[in-house]
């Protein structure tokens, strides 16, 4: 078979085969197979040196028509897989833009934070920062440091969760965390709130958790007097509860402030007519409150001489309750969704 042969009849398998390839890969196989530098036409193209002189300008000519010829066909045939194959995928992976769309679920803030950040919201407005405190105290801060002596009677007003670490238990209240205030700050004067977690082993009814946020507020200075806690009082349950709620001042008693009182404003269901939920009295209760007591404002560092102020600390999620008429504390932590979901 002559040189002539062999090439015509290469090119003709060659192009034959490309016509059949199926894909990229295939194709890429067939290049290799023919034009690669070990390629079958590559091939012939060198034993055409092997020929006589005369017959391998007419070889040489003809190697180099196959060789373009094949490359040509190449390129049409890799241009051709190629839109195939954005074919295939745009058909695979074809996206429906007129079908309506899913939407993600939301997350929300949990309905004890909603609350705690009107409240917040409300003493910013009158220059409270916040202040935060340790969860977990001792008994020095949580009792003794509030005036409350080992073995003073009034502890048992804070029934306590105690740790197998002696003199470390969860905190009763907030009020611990204005020693620490006081401790930071004396002797500059004092405007925080200390909002947190507080724990009693308490038992749970529709009205007690053993684990309740509270908001304890703090001030201290040199002219700090009674009308100060009564004005910031009025302002936080005008701005809380509505503008033309009714507060009063009830004698009651802390160990750590003196004069201390129980904060009530009118009920805000039945407008101070009396009701099953202010138990016929017309009132219900808002925050503890009063003077901080001079051994405590001692304890703090502040010279009670010359140093006075106010506290309160009041629960959030009584307060909450009422604003959207929840009848029981306990949906707040047992988290079911259907309850706080309700609340965005
Ligand atoms: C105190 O805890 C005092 N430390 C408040 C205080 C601070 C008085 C500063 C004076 C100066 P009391 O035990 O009353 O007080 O609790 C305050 C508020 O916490 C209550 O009015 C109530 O809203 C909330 N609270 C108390 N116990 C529970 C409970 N078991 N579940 C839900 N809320 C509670």
């Amino acid at each position: 078979m002559t040189m002539l042969d062999k090439l015509d009849i290469l090119q003709q398998t060659a192009l034959k085969a490309l016509e059949a390839l199926p894909d990229l890969a295939a194709l890429d196989a067939w290049r290799t197979q023919y034009l690669g530098r070990k390629g079958q036409l590559t091939q012939l193209l060198r034993s055409v040196g092997q020929l006589f002189p005369e017959e391998r300008p007419v070889a040489g000519h003809r190697a180099n028509e196959v060789k373009s010829a094949l490359e040509a066909a190449y390129e049409r045939r890799l241009a051709e897989l190629k839109r195939q194959a954005r074919a295939q995928a745009l058909s695979a992976e074809r996206l429906d833009v007129t079908l309506p769309g899913r939407s993600p679920s939301l997350g929300r803030l949990h309905l004890s934070t909603q609350a705690l950040r009107r409240v917040y919201a409300i003493f910013a407005d009158m220059g409270f920062q916040v202040y935060r405190a340790p969860d977990v105290e001792t008994d020095e801060f949580n009792f003794e440091l509030l005036n409350m002596p080992p073995h003073h009677p009034a502890r048992d007003m804070w029934d306590t969760f105690y740790t197998s670490r002696e003199n470390v238990l969860l905190r009763t209240h907030t009020s611990p965390g204005q020693i620490r205030a006081m401790r930071q700050y004396c002797p500059e004067p004092i405007r925080v709130i200390l909002p947190g977690l507080c724990y009693r082993y308490e038992q749970v009814t529709a009205r007690s958790e053993m684990m309740f946020y509270q908001v304890e507020g703090l001030a201290v200075g040199k002219h700090i007097t009674m009308t100060d806690l009564k004005g910031v009082m009025a302002e936080y349950a005008r701005r809380m509860f509505g503008a033309d709620r009714k507060m009063r001042f009830r004698a009651s008693h802390f160990p750590f402030t003196e004069p201390s009182v129980e904060v009530d404003m009118d009920c805000i269901l039945c407008g101070g007519g009396g009701c099953r939920v202010c138990k016929y009295t017309g009132w219900l209760e808002v925050s503890g409150a009063g003077m901080v007591h001079p051994v405590v404002l001692h304890n703090g560092g502040y010279n009670p001489d010359v140093y006075s102020g106010f506290a309160f600390g009041m629960g959030v999620e009584r307060p909450a309750m009422l604003l959207h008429s929840i009848d029981d504390i306990r949906h707040f932590f047992s988290n079911d969704l259907r309850f706080l979901e309700q609340f965005c």
